[in-house]
This record gives C-alpha cells, structure tokens and sequence, in this order.
C-alpha cells in the first residue's frame, strides 16, 4: 500500500537531510578554513610557526584521518599553553594585541557553536529538492493543486527553522508528517456507529459511485460492522439494472444472516429502496443500507434516477464510494456527483492495491469532503475507520 509515495517521501527526506548534514560539514569547515576572514589566515601562518615541532604531530597521531582543514579547526584551541611558554621562553614573535586575543576566542565559540548546536534551513538550499518533490508527488497521483500547496507550507514549515545537530532527519520527518495529517483530516468526518447510535430509526445509507468502484462489497462491510455493534440491519438491492447485481447482494445477505429487500430487474430503485424503508419501520430495524447501480458521473438519466431516491427516500448519509486506485479522476467524479446529488463522506476502496496513495492525499482536500472509511482487501473485515494519523504512519515511518 503506498509504496510509490512512501518511496518518494523518503526518498525527499533523505536527500533534504543529507544536504543539511553536507550544508553543516560545510560551514564548519568554512569557519575552520576562514573564520575571520583575514586575521585568521594570519593567526594560522603564526600558529604554524609558534607550535612546536612536537605539538604537531601530538595532533595528528589524535585524528590521523582529519583533513587538512579540519586539523587548523584544533590549532587555535590545543597549541594556547605552548604558545604562552615559547613566549615566556623569550621568543622573537611580537606579544599578540589584545584584538587578536578576543578574535581568537571569537572563533573558538563560533565552531563550538556550530559544532555542538544548530544548523539553519534555508530557502536557496533546498529549493531544487522541493520543486523536485513537488514532480515526485504529482507522480504519485498527488493533485496539481494539493502538491503546489503542500510545497509552499512545507517550504513555510521549513525555511528559517534552527534545529539541533543530528535531529534533521527526525525534524523534516515530523514536519511533513503533521502537514500530512492536517492536509487529510476533515472536521466533518463521522463514525457510523455513532451515526446510527443517535439517528431516529431507521438509519438510511445510500451508496453512489461508478461502476465496479466496491459500492455492493462495502455495504456488506458496513454491514457486518453495525451487526458486530448490535444493530439490526437490512439491505435494499436498488440496483435493479445490473445483470446479477440482485443475487451478488442477496449472497451477502445470506452471508450475514440478514433481510434483502429487492424486486425484479428493471424495477424502479427508489420503489426498492421505499419498501425496504417500510420494511425497516415495521419490524425496529436500526439502518437500512442502500445499493445503487454504478453510473458515471457524467450519465444525467442515471442521475436524475438518484436524484429522484434521494427527493423520496431522504438518506440521512449519501457516501460516495470510490476506489483509491482511480487516480485524480475520482477527483472530478466526487465534485460532480456531491453538486448534482450531495454527499456526505467518502469511502475509499481497493487500497490495498493503491501502491501509489496520492488519491487518499488530494481528495480530501479538493472535494472539503470527510473519507470515512477504506477498504484494504475483499473480505468483511478489510474495512477501516479512516485515521490520518495511522495513515501518514503507514507512509512515514
Ligand atoms: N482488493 C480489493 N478489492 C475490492 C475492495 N472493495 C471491493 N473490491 C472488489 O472490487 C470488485 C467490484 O466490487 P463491487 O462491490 O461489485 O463493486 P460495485 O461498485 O458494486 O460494482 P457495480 O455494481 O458493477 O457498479 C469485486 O471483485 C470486489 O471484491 C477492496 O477494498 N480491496
Ligand atoms: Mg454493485
């Protein structure tokens, strides 16, 4: 599940950490090499000559695989006792001025710094590997809109943060992670447990989407979901139009020892969808789950059928049913859908076979509408409570 974009955000962090590591490596040695521009060249030549022959290779024998430019970083700190006794021993060298007494100390404090505390993230640094990610997550099926988004308020996250030395990596991690969870989480989101627990009885469901999307599999899912929770449950096969849609529903109700209402092929659905309402007053049923026939979105008789079951029926949640694997096309299919019948939450099938995963990350966000649940396999129990956290976890770990 998610294995492209996984791979890509990774991929991302990796990079963006192991340029702050290279940026870190860098300023250190550039403070090394020059740390007050020239006062420090010169103090350098000075100290070559002041350190003793022995004082030398004391150092090196310490860090014998240190480069050059990182042995002069100890010279200012290590050779100070020597320096002091060659002049007290009467040398030549002039007595260093005061200045050059307070630079020395300056740089000392100034690599420690670096050394020991934090690095700055800065916006020339990493803007090519941002706009790089941005082409990585349109790859993985990320909207347009939602990756150009997501670049600036990861940019805005990230440029100017000070972070401690060998917490990059964890930091961006934690960074994208949050803006993950804020960018899939949606107020409006519901359980239906708790749907059902408050509404008058029955609870009405209808389920919409194209064809083959998972809407019959679903309900059965839902289905066995309230029984588990003590709710008594009946199903209307008001996909009248499909050939074996009936018994593929009447399976299901078999299954899980349950009422189908239905009627024959050709029936009017929001007729079936009326008598399973009936049925449902008559005998204390708590939800009545609804099929449709799978439509596109674009099919204005096949809409206007449901928009004729929902003027009749009245669901009290119409949820669209979309499988992840469809890409950003499911994008336009929710909007349009939500406009001509409105709907209340999205489920999201078939994401165990969605190695890319960029549907469950722009969908939220382009429709402002909640994913309730997914679907990660084809028995009843591969049926989840959608959890942005779990999921971003899944995808960042
Ligand atoms: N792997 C996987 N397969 C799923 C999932 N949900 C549904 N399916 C499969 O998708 C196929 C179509 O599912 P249906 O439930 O018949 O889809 P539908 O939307 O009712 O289709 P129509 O009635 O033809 O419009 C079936 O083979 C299901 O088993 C899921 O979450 N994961
Ligand atoms: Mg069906």
């Amino acid at each position: 599940m998610f294995d492209i974009l996984k791979k890509k955000i990774t991929g991302f962090i990796d990079k963006l950490t192991k340029k702050e590591s290279e940026k870190e490596t860098k300023d250190v040695a550039e403070k090394k090499v020059n740390p007050e521009p020239q006062i420090k060249e010169e103090k350098l030549q000075e100290k070559k000559t002041e350190v003793t022959e022995k004082s030398i290779p004391e150092i090196k024998k310490e860090k014998p695989e240190l480069k050059a430019s990182e042995e002069k970083l100890e010279l200012p700190v290590k050779p100070k006792p020597q320096e002091i006794k060659i002049k007290e021993k009467g040398t030549t060298k002039p007595e260093k001025s005061e200045k050059q007494r307070q630079v020395d100390f300056g740089i000392i404090s100034q690599v420690k710094s670096i050394v020991t505390g934090q690095i700055e993230i800065n916006k020339q640094d990493i803007k090519g590997l941002v706009s790089d990610f941005e082409i990585e997550l349109i790859e993985a099926d990320v909207a347009l809109e939602v990756s150009e988004s997501l670049i600036k308020d990861l940019e805005n996250r990230l440029v100017g943060q000070k972070i401690r030395r060998g917490e990059v990596n964890n930091f961006i991690k934690e960074t994208i992670k949050e803006m993950l969870i804020q960018l899939i989480s949606n107020k409006a989101a519901f359980d239906i447990n708790e749907k059902a627990k408050v509404s008058e009885k029955p609870l009405k469901i209808m389920f919409l989407g194209i064809n083959g999307a998972g809407k019959t599999t679903t309900i059965a899912k839902i289905a066995n979901l309230l029984i588990k929770n003590n709710f008594k449950v009946i199903l209307a096969s008001a996909d009248t139009f499909r050939a074996a849609a009936i018994e593929q529903m009447q399976i299901h109700a078999d299954r899980l020892k349950i009422k189908n209402i239905k009627r024959d092929y050709g029936s009017d659905p929001t007729a079936v969808a009326y008598d399973a309402v009936n049925h449902a007053r008559a005998n204390s049923i708590d939800v009545v789950l609804i099929d449709t026939a799978g439509r596109q979105d674009t099919n204005t008789n096949l809409l206007n059928e449901l928009k004729k079951m929902d003027r009749v029926i009245k669901p009290d949640l119409k949820l669209y049913i979309g499988e992840s694997i469809a890409g950003n096309a499911i994008i336009s299919q929710v909007l349009e859908f939500n406009k001509q019948i409105g709907i209340d939450g999205i489920i999201l099938t078939k994401l165990d076979c969605d190695a890319k995963g960029g549907t469950v990350l722009s969908i939220s966000k382009m429709t402002n509408l909640p994913i309730v649940y997914i679907g990660t396999g084809q028995g009843y129990e591969d049926l989840e409570k959608f959890d942005p956290d779990k999921i971003i976890s899944a995808i960042i770990n």
